[in-house]
């Protein structure tokens, strides 16, 4: 299988017209803000009653629904961990949010996904270590091959500087 394009830039993960975007939800996969509010005011109403449908999504964990009104085709919901101090588990279950949402992608045929820095806001996940863990997650799934494109989709300029330099970019 062809390998990946794996890029950062800077943007609003609601533009993306990728095959799915990827949400930093909570477990109640009813909205939120953040990136999770951007989401759900963009895709429309339709989007919170898919998500009634799922019944909830553990952490480390993703579920799908369609992408309704965004570009996007799908949105991948998961839900990262609130950081603590890092000795709880935070980097294995921030790997998990990237490996099963590509795994999901991948189950599901899609060939683009767009990624936000999962927990790095609200949740407090500090980016430099974020970033290595979801860059580390992307290059170790087996799921990424069957992707044409990995985009780590940073909404701040900082924030796409520490991704362009851990993935050797200028
Ligand atoms: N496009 C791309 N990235 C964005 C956008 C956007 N439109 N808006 C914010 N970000 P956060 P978390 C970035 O707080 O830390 C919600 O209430 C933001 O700058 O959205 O995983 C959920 O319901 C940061 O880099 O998610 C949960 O309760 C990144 O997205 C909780 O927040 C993640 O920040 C999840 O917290």
């Amino acid at each position: 299988m062809a390998t990946p394009t794996i890029s950062a830039l800077q943007a609003d993960i609601t533009t993306l017209a990728v095959d799915a975007i990827v949400n930093a939800a909570n477990s109640s996969l009813l909205g939120g803000g953040g990136v999770d509010g951007a989401i759900h005011r963009k895709a429309g109403p339709e989007l919170v009653h898919a998500c009634r449908l799922l019944g909830g999504c553990d952490i480390g964990d993703a579920k799908i629904t369609p992408g309704f009104r965004l570009p996007a085709k799908f949105v991948i919901h998961t839900v990262g961990p609130v950081w603590r101090g890092g000795r709880h588990r935070e980097p294995i279950l921030l790997a998990m949010c990237y490996s099963r949402s590509l795994q999901i992608a991948a189950d599901c045929g899609l060939r683009s996904i767009a990624f936000p820095c999962i927990s790095t806001g609200i949740y407090g996940y500090p980016i430099e270590l974020a970033a290595q863990v979801a860059i580390d997650a992307v290059d170790a799934s087996p799921h990424a091959p069957s992707m044409d494109e990995i985009v780590f989709c940073c909404y701040s300029r900082a924030d796409l500087d520490i991704y362009l330099q851990l993935l050797g970019g200028p």
